[in-house]
């Protein structure tokens, strides 16, 4: 086995621990975990890149990890942040992040984006953004897992909280870019969501659907600086108003609006006081852990899918009939529904 190091400066301290956790590879599981619960960063890393692993002999240490750590998991405040490329996530996150820090808190960046293993554009690669956060001892960041499909790269996200939390991280960000799919599995899997916008073009035209606003517990209009500050605070307004035609949140949950500038750093405490006083609503009104346990069902279904799934295209017999059922159907020889019916009860055969 080879191990992939990365060229970039940034990434140095990454491949120190890449080297380390290598060479570590027979540590048992036990002691794994153990690292991982006293907050030792290359346990906790080798632990994430035993979850992340698609190697057969990694799969039974690493439900052993996960099972060791789920009972001292839990005890964070998991926020989503999203917003189109460009926005600011990167460099809000780095503000955000190092104003928690500075309060004692532990903090954690994830992200889910699918694409990055494609575009290499890992959203979290360009980690220039975070040069504070990245030498912070009380930040641990890790990029996206690679993978092919969205449900595997949010299965490991989601497996990752649970490990980061375990370490005593008590603030869990996730960053997923503002197109596509990636940012409902994001909210499936977080207390708290916050949308970055900037002021001026109008959703569309900045490529934020419908569906993502309704999802938002906090939309932040970044950029709120130099000339552009006039407009943010209009934008700002302007969006307050556009929110009573939403419709109302199941927990009651009045978004908020506000507007930051990252890259000045103002506005940023004022998000997480807001942050604050939804987890206390929350909490108080039973919101928070009720949605924990919503988002725990969700997500054994969507395992159940992925498996049987995974399970249905692997199957040997299954890959074969498959080429030939795709030509027939293709050719109008057989209908896709009786097609599929055949393949199922193949695939169920011993
Ligand atoms: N003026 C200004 N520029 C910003 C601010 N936040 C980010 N930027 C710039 O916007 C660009 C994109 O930022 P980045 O964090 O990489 O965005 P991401 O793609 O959403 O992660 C960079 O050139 C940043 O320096 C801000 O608050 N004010
Ligand atoms: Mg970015």
């Amino acid at each position: 086995m080879t191990i992939k190091l990365n060229t970039d400066e940034h990434s140095k301290q990454s491949n120190i621990s890449k080297i380390k956790s290598f060479r570590k590879q027979n540590r048992p599981t036990s002691e794994l975990v153990d690292g991982v619960l006293k907050g030792d960063i290359s346990a906790l890393a080798m632990a994430i890149t035993i979850i992340e692993s698609r190697i057969d002999k990694h799969r039974v240490p690493s439900q052993e990890i996960i099972a060791k750590c789920l009972p001292h998991s839990g005890k964070s405040i998991r926020i989503g942040i999203t917003g189109v490329p460009g926005v600011g996530k990167s460099t809000f996150i780095e503000s955000f992040g190092s104003t928690l820090t500075s309060m004692g808190k532990k903090v954690a960046v994830l992200a889910v984006d699918p694409t990055s293993s494609i575009s290499k554009g890992s959203i979290l690669g360009d980690k220039t953004r975070m040069q504070e956060l990245v030498r912070d001892p009380n930040a641990f960041i890790r990029p996206s897992p690679a993978g092919s499909s969205l449900g595997g790269v949010a299965r490991k996200t989601r497996e990752t909280i649970l490990l980061c939390e375990a370490a005593g991280y008590n603030i869990i960000l996730i960053e997923t870019v503002g197109v596509g799919q990636s940012e409902t599995a994001v909210h499936g899997m977080v207390d708290f969501f916050l949308l970055l916008k900037l002021a001026g073009a109008g959703d569309e035209l900045q490529g934020i659907k419908r569906g993502i606003v309704e999802m938002a517990d906090i939309i932040v209009i970044n950029k709120a600086d130099g000339e552009n500050l006039k407009q943010a605070k209009l934008a700002k307004v302007e969006f307050s108003r556009a929110l009573h035609l939403y419709p109302p949140k199941k927990n009651g949950w009045i978004p908020k609006v506000l507007s930051c500038s990252a890259s000045e750093n103002t506005g940023i405490v004022e998000i997480w006081e807001v942050i604050q006083a939804f987890v206390e609503e929350s909490k108080n009104n039973d919101h928070f852990f009720s949605a924990r346990k919503e988002q725990n069902k969700y997500w054994l279904l969507q395992s159940i899918d992925d498996l049987l799934k995974q399970e249905f295209y692997q199957n040997e017999k299954v890959k074969s009939l498959l080429v030939r059922m795709t030509k027939e159907v293709v050719e109008g020889k057989i209908s896709p529904f009786t097609a599929a019916e055949e393949l199922l009860k193949l695939s169920k055969t011993p």
